[in-house]
């Protein structure tokens, strides 16, 4: 297994309960290394394309408010098979299926308003990183 790239980002919600902090130290502890961070107000227009894959469903311009609506913290992190580990540290997407022990299973209780974001494949990470970091990559 190669070492991987994804994108995280700690959404709106997270940051305004103050979970960063307990975010980042979940990864570190894994053994995960963050290559880039920033706490940033996100233009609609990179909602709109981070999201572009739902731009269809009927959820999609609460799912754009919601991520537009206050700060977040998006980072790069990296290590072995991170894409999929990550996945599985955040937990399921559907708040009942969301496992205690996951940030979502901690943390969320509604499917709109769950804490975090996640790369969900090799390449949406290159897309990811590529559309939130372009070159400020260390
Ligand atoms: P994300 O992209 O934010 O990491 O979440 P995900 O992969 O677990 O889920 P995805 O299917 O990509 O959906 C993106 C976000 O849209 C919201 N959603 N709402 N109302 C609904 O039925 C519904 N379905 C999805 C969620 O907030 C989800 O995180
Ligand atoms: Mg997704």
């Amino acid at each position: 297994m190669a070492i991987e790239r994804t994108f995280l980002m700690v959404k709106p919600d997270g940051v305004k309960r103050q979970v960063v902090g307990d975010i980042i130290d979940r990864f570190e502890r894994r053994g995960f290394v963050m290559r880039a961070a920033k706490l940033m107000n996100v233009p609609r227009e990179l909602a709109e394309k981070h999201y572009e894959e739902h731009k269809e469903k009927p959820f999609f311009n609460e799912l754009v408010d919601f991520i537009t609506s206050g700060p977040v913290f998006a980072m790069v992190w990296e290590g072995e098979n991170i894409i999929k580990l990550a996945r599985v540290m955040m937990g399921a997407t559907k708040p009942e299926e969301a496992q205690p022990g996951t940030i979502r299973g901690d943390y969320a209780v509604t499917i709109s308003e769950n804490v975090i974001h996640g790369s969900d494949s090799p390449s949406s990470a290159e897309r990811e990183i590529k559309l939130w970091f372009n070159d400020e990559l260390v």
